[in-house]
């Protein structure tokens, strides 16, 4: 029987004994979300300061991507790529203008976007650099997310991620993050083929790293003849101020290859904000030299490439250049960091601020296994604003990008009410 929600406690009874317990969300149910508001069953409305971990960066149910998917999901959704279909070809060629590679290849999750670039880059190792088969590595980073995959968590080191879901995928060697010199070390080992990396760490608790380290890093792989592997999947889509995180200080919407900051990856991870939050896309872009290692029949997906999809990314990465949300993200990045910054200094509670763009973290000063974050995120729910923890002290900040000034400032007087207000 379909049952009706008529209370978020009625919601949250159902998914207790129905769902598998794998999350632990905020006691608060939604019903609705249109820009940067989002409503719960009982019709209070919120900010959104999560925008579903970055996947919504045009704001909830866009009304352009909204047309575009109804249109699409009216015309065509699957084809499976035994086929052909309208739509691929011209997403296929959209993409790679926007960002500036030759070849995209198309999948779904982000966890997807990266087994595929981690399998493209170990090809590419027997294929191109003469590693000998099945020795290649890959150098990832301490503290990395990419992902639920078992390749994936096998080089996490979260001990959540991680432990029981052994036996891990051998191959991988492990670095400190931020750390040019630990990467040119282990870059002298002959059998690596590539570094995959978060040009911020988001789970880490946006951790930003030195202006040029990933500048540094990509030379550094360069000279080793080893792919440089940036997961955008987070940072990317303006997030950060500039449409990818790899494009530095740029704020052009695209075609960065020409600006001075920017660091073109031999292979860019996407997902995430790709489709606006309205259909999972994810999507590995490269230039041919490394893309063209994949021959037919050695990697896909049934709905990697689907015209819904497709139609809906190209639609998403058009607001995203038309409402010039780069810019944005960039302008009220600065407005809350500096708001964040004046609250730490005049409450205990604030130890600092750090983020880029519109992807902020603010540290509680208490431990790493407290509750308090929490505790202050329930409290924010309270007062009309949803943020997530990471880690018992840190609370991450990243509303959607089509925020308006008086609205930032808004939010940003319901934080300092909260932290101000609240008593451990
Ligand atoms: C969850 C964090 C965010 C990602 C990067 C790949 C993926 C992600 C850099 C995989 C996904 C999400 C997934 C979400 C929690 C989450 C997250 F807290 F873990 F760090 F966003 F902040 N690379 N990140 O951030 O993408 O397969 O999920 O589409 O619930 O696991 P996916």
């Amino acid at each position: 029987m379909m049952e009706t929600i008529t209370s978020s406690k009625q919601a949250m009874e159902l998914e207790d004994k129905y769902g598998a317990h794998n999350y632990h969300p905020l006691p608060v149910v939604l019903a609705k979300g249109e820009g940067v508001y989002l409503w719960d069953v009982e019709g209070k409305k919120y900010y959104d300061f999560l925008s579903a971990y970055s996947a919504v960066n045009q704001g909830h149910c866009h009304p352009r991507i909204l047309q575009t998917l109804t249109e699409q999901a009216a015309t065509l959704t699957l084809t499976s790529r035994a086929f052909y279909n309208n739509i691929l070809g011209p997403f296929e060629k959209y993409i790679t203008e926007y960002f500036g590679f030759d070849k995209v290849l198309p999948m779904n999750t982000g966890a997807e976007g990266v087994e595929t670039a981690i399998k493209i880059a170990r090809k590419w190792g027997y294929e191109k650099k003469g590693v000998a088969e099945n020795e290649a590595k890959i150098i990832v980073a301490e503290n990395n997310f990419h992902g639920r995959t078992t390749t994936v968590i096998s080089f996490s080191n979260d001990e959540n991620a991680r432990k029981n879901f052994g036996p891990y995928t051998p191959g991988f060697i492990k670095i400190a993050y931020d750390d040019v010199e630990a990467l040119k070390t282990a870059l002298k080992d002959e059998k690596v083929v590539a570094f995959l990396v978060e040009p911020i760490q988001g789970e880490a608790g946006v951790y930003t790293p030195a202006d040029d380290y990933i500048r540094e890093a990509a030379a550094a792989c360069k000279a080793s003849n080893v792919l440089f592997i940036a997961d955008e999947i987070q940072t990317g889509i303006a997030r950060t101020g500039s449409l990818l995180a790899v494009c530095g200080n740029c704020t052009c919407q695209g075609h960065c290859e020409k600006q001075s900051t920017y660091t073109q990856p031999d292979l860019l991870i996407l997902g995430k904000a790709i489709s606006g939050g309205f259909y999972p896309v994810s999507a590995v872009l490269a230039n041919n030299d490394v893309m063209n290692v994949i021959k037919p029949g050695q990697h896909g997906s049934t709905f990697g490439g689907n015209p819904l999809g497709a139609q809906v990314a190209m639609t998403a990465l058009e607001v995203v250049r038309d409402e010039k949300l780069a810019q944005n993200a960039r302008k009220l990045g600065k407005l809350f960091r500096e708001r964040m910054q004046r609250l730490a200094e005049k409450s205990d509670l604030v130890k600092l601020v750090r983020g880029k763009g519109l992807l902020n973290a603010v540290v509680i000063n208490d431990s790493e296994d407290s509750s308090t974050a929490w505790d202050i995120c329930v409290a924010l729910k309270e007062n009309g604003l949803l943020a997530k923890p990471t880690h018992g002290n840190i609370i991450r900040f990243a509303p959607p990008l089509v925020m308006t000034e008086e609205q930032l400032h808004d939010c940003c007087d319901i934080i300092e009410r909260t932290i101000t207000n609240f008593k451990k």
